[in-house]
């Protein structure tokens, strides 16, 4: 099992050596104009009883984002449907809670991911915590992958979070695998961390056993009301190393460049491509804020990428 300290070795090479070394890695095992384009659905908003400081979907915060309850599946099939003609080949739908309950709303769910998957798209979704016989019946509803956020390393998980602790993530994602359901888990950068914490978070996913499949790489969207409103800005660069460490890490894995790209140029998300991220989420809107996908298929275009078929 590969150390801490070794995965700071990487992080820490010179940046050339670092990209040169993730984009040969990236090239081995993926088609590097190649992306996957995935729509978020936000299935249930707001009024989450956790206090994640980054998340303006918290009810211990004031973002006055719109709340509503469940969406109803006809919602999510019509969504998805808007999603696949975009071109996403994969429905990632968040509900706003600590948890899933033994209730209806989960039955509901349930029947979510049985739509999408009916429509030919991969279907992820992103509940909070599981027990091992939630994770059972989304694995039979035939769930691609769960959506499980590490978020941080161990050491700062409690900075940022203090109404459950990182061993409830693990436990939880220890139900998805054993249910058979693909993992995907990453992270956030640009909450106040240092670098030895993103280290710590990506040396965390990597040696999970087995890595996660899919692995979000998310730069904090600070949103007013939330205590990282103010959170100074991260070095770019900083975001690209976490990208080429990722995917060195773990070379199948699907690297995702995920919440934050309205405030990263062009040229910074080129290079996140080449240092292995290989998908994107679609649409003008990721859960609550906004997303640039309107001038995405230009800026593949310009690249010479395309989006992955279904
Ligand atoms: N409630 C579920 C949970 O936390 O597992 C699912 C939904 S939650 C919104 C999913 C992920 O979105 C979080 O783990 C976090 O990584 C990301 N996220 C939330 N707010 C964000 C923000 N302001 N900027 C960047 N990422 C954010
Ligand atoms: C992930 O890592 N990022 C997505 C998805 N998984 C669920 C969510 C990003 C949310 C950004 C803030 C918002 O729009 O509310
Ligand atoms: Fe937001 Fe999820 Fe935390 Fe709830 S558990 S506050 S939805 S990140």
């Amino acid at each position: 099992m590969i150390t801490r300290y070794q995965v700071q070795e990487i992080y820490e090479q010179p940046f050339m050596n670092l990209l040169y070394e993730a984009a040969t890695i990236h090239r081995a095992h993926h088609d590097p104009t190649k992306i996957q384009l995935c729509q978020l659905e936000n299935i249930k908003s707001g009024r989450c009883p956790e206090d994640c400081k980054y998340c303006p979907q918290s009810a211990h915060y004031d973002t006055g984002i719109e709340e509503y309850g469940l969406e109803t599946v006809q919602a999510v099939r019509e969504a998805a449907l808007a999603a696949r003609e975009a071109g996403a080949t994969r429905l990632c739908m968040g509900a706003a809670w600590r948890g899933p309950k033994n209730d209806r709303d989960f039955d509901r769910v349930v029947e979510m991911v049985r739509e999408v998957r009916s429509l030919g798209m991969e279907a992820c979704v992103t509940l909070g915590l599981l027990n091992e016989q939630q994770a059972q019946r989304l694995a039979e509803a035939g769930l691609t992958a769960y959506n499980h956020n590490l978020d941080t390393s161990p050491e700062f998980y409690s900075e940022i979070i203090t109404t459950r602790k990182f061993e409830d993530r693990l436990a939880t994602i220890a139900h998805v695998r054993n249910a058979g359901i693909t993992v995907c888990s990453g992270g956030i950068i640009g909450m106040g961390e240092a670098r030895e914490d993103r280290i710590g978070l990506l040396h965390s996913l990597a040696t999970l056993d087995p890595p996660p499949e899919s692995v979000p790489i998310n730069l904090l969207v600070p949103v007013e009301g939330t205590p990282l409103e103010h959170s100074a800005p991260v070095d770019p660069l900083e975001l690209v190393r976490c990208v080429a460490t990722a995917r060195i890490l773990m070379p199948t894995s699907r690297v995702r460049l995920s919440a934050g790209r309205m405030s990263m140029s062009q040229e910074l998300q080129a290079m996140c491509f080449f240092a292995g991220a290989n998908s994107i989420f679609s649409g003008a809107k990721l859960l609550t804020t906004p997303n640039p996908g309107s001038t995405d298929a230009a800026l593949l275009a310009t690249l010479g990428m395309e989006p992955e078929a279904l």
